[in-house]
């Protein structure tokens, strides 16, 4: 079987001379066409397990990716796809590492959702990466790197133990962790109000972690803001988070989904590709896409071929 190329396609990140609206749309795009590719695969019978799609949230990801460089580490859980991908590039690799060729990101045995590569680690088991993520954090202190960890988690993660204890010791001693919590308002089939008490921000801010909270799926204001709140993890060495509100376009996995149709509807006016998309020029916009299209559509037949 050929070793597949991972060097990140220009047609999927775009070069560092893009301008920053038609780049960062361009991301967006990729991870929505990896995962609609990715889904397609699934029903085809060609991926085997289950996947968590991002879909409707990868604002988040490329707004966050924006301000990270190749030292930092970032830290992600079961809808992992399109954090890794904002943050390296490498489709190639994860599609492999799906489909559980040796040449996948880790040689094919972690699948969707337990990616271990150079600066990325996933996990399916929920906050199970918090303590991973400040244990990085703490080595990047102890070394005096001035990198960071940053540790993406979901609003239902919230219920786990470990993200206080995470949080407290992060606190303590000043670690460079920067917490980003997706509160899509459902943890798999249960809302929000059914198993969150009180405000989601004063947890963190129970422990002295300053706290943004924004809600959008504004590519623009999740890049501005993580933009200061990463500097500002930069500049004091010591832990932030920021909550997003947001919303998960599709299925919890690959087809389960029990919110009301309405609900779901009505957010698809505010797709981060929608709100985003408006704004680049119309001809330059479809460009950028079959760009991506092609990109993607390659990439399936590489790996279709070598099935
Ligand atoms: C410790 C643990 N308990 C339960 C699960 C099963 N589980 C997988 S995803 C999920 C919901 C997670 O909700 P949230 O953290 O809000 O992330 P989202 O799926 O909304 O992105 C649950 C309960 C798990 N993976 N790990």
């Amino acid at each position: 079987m050929p070793a597949i190329d991972r060097t990140p396609d220009l047609r999927l990140v775009g070069s560092p001379e893009e301008p920053r609206d038609e780049r960062l749309f361009r991301r967006m795009f990729f991870l929505r066409c990896f995962e609609e590719a990715v889904l397609d695969l699934f029903s085809e019978g060609l991926l085997n397990g289950t996947t968590h799609c991002c879909i409707g949230q990868e604002a988040d990801c490329v707004g966050i990716a924006e301000h990270l460089t190749p030292g930092d580490h970032v830290f992600s859980n079961h809808r992992c796809h399109g954090h890794y991908l904002a943050h390296t590039g490498d489709a190639a690799g994860l599609l492999a590492e799906m489909t559980g060729r040796s040449d996948g990101v880790c040689g094919g045995v972690g699948g969707s959702q337990h990616l271990c590569a150079p600066g990325f680690k996933s996990n399916g088991v929920l906050g199970g990466t918090m303590p991973a993520a400040a244990g990085i954090a703490l080595a990047q202190q102890l070394r005096g790197t001035g990198h960071l960890s940053v540790a993406f988690i979901g609003d239902g993660t919230l219920g786990e133990g470990v993200v206080y204890e995470t949080l407290n010791i992060a606190s303590l001693w000043r670690l460079p962790l920067f917490v980003v919590c997706e509160d899509n308002a459902w943890s798999q089939s249960t809302p929000k109000r059914l198993n969150m008490a009180g405000g989601l921000r004063e947890r963190f801010e129970a422990f002295g972690i300053p706290t943004r909270e924004i809600d959008t799926t504004d590519v623009l204001e999740i890049d501005h803001t993580a933009g200061e709140e990463i500097a500002a993890v930069r500049h004091a060495g010591s832990p932030r988070a920021l909550v997003i509100q947001t919303y998960r376009l599709c299925h919890h996995s690959k087809s389960d989904d029990n919110r009301p149709l309405a609900e779901v509807e009505s957010r698809w006016l505010l797709d981060p590709l929608r709100v985003h998309g408006v704004r680049l020029d119309g001809q330059r916009r479809g460009e950028i896409e079959s760009e991506v299209r092609q990109g993607i559509g390659s990439l399936v037949e590489c790996l279709r071929r070598a099935a």
